[in-house]
């Protein structure tokens, strides 16, 4: 009888989850096609930024294969944004070793990815103060994600990590392993590097054309919560060796990269990898697949357009 009545609700729970999902999925294409994402290409077009070359150099390549590589100070001349993120990385790391080394309880880790200690996590207030929030909801960086992903973009997501060097034997768990995010497949993000990054060092690795429009895009292609992990060991067969590219390069290098795409890394095992973080994605994601990791307390009425898109 316990067993018949177990059943009958792992059944019921089955259909309700295919049912939400389905749910979920059709908002997205909504919101996708429709709704948001449809009056936010109308604001981009009605009012598009002048890029300077170094901008536009990043978007032809993000065009071209997903990715761009490029040295901070090159995009950001100025040294005072690059001083400042500095100085809030050294506090976060020397804030997170002091606890590695004692009160672990004090560090913010989330289930099933606790090799990676992060500064903000979620649900934290944040203003333009913020030194690494101030830089990526700048025009520097925001006309760069408006006009790669053709709309007004959503600043979702900020942070910085520390990865914590894991035995060179563990297996790869979570975001260590190949994967498409869910979050949308209009979708930027940037890692800016705050220490130098080898083979050691866990670094970010894609493969270029992944992402939807690529070659490679229908391998187990993206989908609103779809199977985003290819079982261990199958990427490698479909991809040829020369099709992944990995990120070592030293501190200071920012990787913009359409995460749509197949990435994995922060396997570190011989040293800590730091670095500063942003997702900018489309409005439809935001109505469907994911939530905004800060809530935005400075002054909406003094900015801009874009940037009060971006950030509300
Ligand atoms: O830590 C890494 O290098 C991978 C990050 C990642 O998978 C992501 O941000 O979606």
């Amino acid at each position: 009888m316990h067993r018949t009545k177990t059943r009958f609700a792992a059944r019921i729970n089955h259909v309700a989850t295919a049912l939400e999902k389905r749910g979920v999925r059709a908002t997205y294409s909504l919101h996708d096609r429709v709704l948001s994402n449809r009056s936010s290409r109308r604001h981009f077009s009605g009012s598009a930024p002048e890029l300077d070359d170094v901008q536009r150099k990043i978007v032809s390549a993000l065009d071209a294969e997903g990715y761009c590589v490029i040295p901070f100070s090159e995009l950001i001349p100025e040294p005072a944004a690059w001083d400042a993120i500095e100085q809030q990385a050294s506090a976060f790391v020397a804030d997170t070793e002091a606890a590695l080394a004692g009160d672990r309880e004090a560090l913010r880790v989330r289930a099933g990815k606790e090799f990676v200690v992060r500064l903000l996590s979620y649900g934290v207030d944040l203003d333009l103060d913020d030194p690494w929030l101030g830089t990526c909801a700048s025009h520097r960086l925001l006309d760069i994600a408006n006009t790669y992903l053709g709309l007004w973009s959503k600043l979702e997501y900020v942070d910085m990590w520390y990865s914590v060097p894991q035995p060179a034997d563990a297996d790869r768990k979570a975001s260590q392993r190949w994967h498409r995010d869910f979050n949308d497949k209009h979708l930027l993000k940037a890692f800016l590097y705050l220490v130098d990054v080898d083979e050691g060092t866990g670094p970010f690795e894609y493969v270029p054309g992944s992402a939807p429009g690529g070659p490679y895009a229908d391998a187990w292609p993206w989908r609103p919560l779809g199977e985003n992990y290819p079982p261990d060991g199958e990427l490698e067969k479909r991809i040829p060796d020369d099709g992944i590219r990995t990120f070592t390069a030293p501190k200071g290098t920012m990787v913009f990269c359409n995460t749509s795409g197949f990435h994995r890394g922060g396997f570190a095992t011989d040293r800590p990898r730091v670095l500063a973080t942003v997702t900018y994605s489309s409005p439809a994601s935001l109505k469907s697949l994911t939530e905004r990791s800060y809530r935005f307390t400075g002054s909406l009425d003094e900015l801009d357009a874009p940037t009060r898109f971006a950030l509300s």
